[in-house]
């Protein structure tokens, strides 16, 4: 099992620097009421990249939002974020202009939809994509530019996250001292799919450059090799997973990511520090300040969700399915509440504008449907919570649902794994066979997240299992996750592009 502390300690060995690139930022600033505050990012990329850049002492350059993270930056766009392991910020701020072409469109109105089958039709058009490109030149430049705060070293890795950063590494300088790697948080459609990308043969040249490159799955891989063969005059080399193009060679593998177990289960604690009663109150409006809330939560089980609100989490399917347990399944009623958590994400683009209409119609439909005047069915919560109000949801969930339509691993799947396993009654997980994540987490309840008739009954199936089956199976997972945990992944994603370059280019660090 790798800690926190194991990885640290591997990094602070290696004769490297460690400078990440990601289009999410590990936190953002805000004022409240006077108050500069930071707020943790909901999203699967800075939650995970955020203990790897404590504990490497890394650069880390990301996109700034708000006003606040630009003014506590110092004149060169650095902050070393105080931490007991501290690393460098660096954040980049773009116009209007170029944020509506980079971010909400080719990466997020294009390569987006493209990459998940959720049947959302990509949007082409070169005014984005040169935005697109432009901004990638900018991390290019900012990763050579920003200088590491700490002891000289011999060489630089550049961990680049991501389909935002696609053509970063086209724009960066090869040299004996750098190593290039990627990591492809999506999935990577079939070539059928991809081969529509009118700048398809761009952005594959530019992955060629990296030295290392991976993704969760190695039916992503599979892809991405039939997708070159197709694409591109490249030889393949199956056994060493090496792909020669021109003079380069680039090592592809799946890695998939795992979670930061240690601070979930940190998280994971029984007692209550006023959280639940707060929310007992707040969701379900009713006072149960004198009612232990064990007792609440035996008396009312929660089904669970967690997302940012995307058309890839199968929000409006799942919605389906709750209305169709409810329907066939009556002897709930009454007694089951679905509280989503709703991280609203891209907020400018009218995809995600639609889906957030559609799904609170949906849920009010629902409780139209079925609510009573003591009882509402769905609850949801739009708004960016605390890790640690989340995990006291995930430790008292009868259920969690977790049903994307296509997912490259999906963390929130992981992390209730992790935090029910801390408590004597766990929740059951459903889960879709859709996400990366359905590969590792065997003994959960399975299911297509289409059909929304077989979900229906894993919830119920899930709601009526007997608490040491539950057990059972939260443990098997459990176990797994531990060996996997993001730690060990960073550490092995980073050995693994240290050994491409050795290899392939007699790169000696
Ligand atoms: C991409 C890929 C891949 C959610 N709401 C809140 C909040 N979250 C946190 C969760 C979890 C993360 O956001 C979401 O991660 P996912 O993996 O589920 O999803 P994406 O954001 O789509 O992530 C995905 C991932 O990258 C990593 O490679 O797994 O396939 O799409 O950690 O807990 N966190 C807080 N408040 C919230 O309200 N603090």
């Amino acid at each position: 099992m790798t800690s926190y502390f194991d990885l640290k300690d591997f990094l602070l060995d290696q004769k490297y620097h460690l400078y990440i690139a990601a289009d999410a930022q590990p936190f953002l600033n805000k004022r409240v009421k006077g108050t500069m505050t930071t707020q943790v990012a909901a999203g699967g990329v800075s939650v995970a990249l955020e203990p790897v850049a404590r504990a490497g002492n890394a650069v880390f350059i990301s996109r700034g939002k708000t006003i606040e993270d630009k003014e506590i930056l110092d004149k060169n766009g650095i902050i070393t974020v105080n931490h007991k392991d501290p690393y460098t910020l660096r954040r980049i701020f773009l116009p209007q202009e170029d944020l509506d072409g980079y971010y909400n469109g080719f990466s997020n109105q294009t390569l987006w939809p493209l990459c998940h089958v959720a049947f959302e039709t990509p949007i082409f058009s070169n005014i984005w994509y040169e935005k697109y490109k432009k901004v990638n030149s900018e991390f290019a430049h900012a990763l050579e530019t920003t200088p590491y705060n700490g002891a000289e070293k011999a060489a630089k890795v550049y961990f680049i996250n991501d389909y935002q950063l696609s053509l970063v590494p086209s724009f960066l300088k090869k040299t004996p001292e750098t190593i290039i790697s990627l990591f492809w948080h999506i999935p990577w459609p079939t070539w059928e799919v991809f081969r529509i990308l009118p700048q398809k043969k761009e952005i594959l040249q530019s992955l060629l450059q990296c030295d290392f490159l991976a993704f969760h799955r190695d039916y992503h891989v599979r892809n991405f090799f039939s997708t070159l063969r197709r694409e591109l005059a490249v030889r393949i080399d199956e056994e060493k997973k090496t792909v020669h193009f021109g003079n380069h060679a680039t090592v592809v593998k799946s890695l998939p990511m795992g979670i930061d177990t240690d601070v979930i289960k940190s998280l994971s604690t029984p007692e209550d520090s006023g959280l639940l009663t707060h929310f007992i109150k707040s969701i379900f409006r009713v006072e149960k300040e004198k009612i232990p809330h064990e007792d609440f939560f035996n008396n009312t089980k929660v089904i669970l969700g967690v997302d940012r609100l995307d058309y890839t989490k199968g929000l409006t399917m799942r919605l389906t399915a709750l209305e169709r347990f409810l329907e066939k399944y009556p002897r709930f009623l009454g007694n089951v509440s679905y509280v989503g958590f709703l991280a609203l994400s891209r907020e400018n683009i009218p995809s995600y504008q639609m889906l957030k209409k559609t799904v609170r119609e949906k849920a009010r439909e629902i409780n139209k449907r079925f609510g009573t005047k003591q009882w509402k069915p769905v609850h949801l919560l739009p708004g960016v919570f605390s890790r640690q109000e989340l995990i006291s949801l995930y430790t008292h969930a009868a259920v969690c649902l977790v049903t994307p339509l296509d997912d490259g691993m999906n963390l929130v799947s992981k992390e209730f794994v992790i935090a029910s396993s801390t408590t004597t009654n766990p929740g059951a997980l459903v889960l879709s066979q859709f996400a990366g994540s359905a590969t590792d987490l065997t003994s959960a309840l399975i299911v297509n997240a289409y059909d929304t008739e077989e979900t229906a009954d894993a919830i119920a199936q899930g709601l009526s299992m007997d608490q040491n089956e539950r057990k059972e199976r939260i443990m098997r997972m459990a176990a797994t996750l531990e060996e996997q945990s993001v730690y060990a992944w960073s550490k092995e994603f980073l050995r693994q592009a240290l050994a491409a370059a050795k290899e392939n280019r007699g790169v000696n660090v």
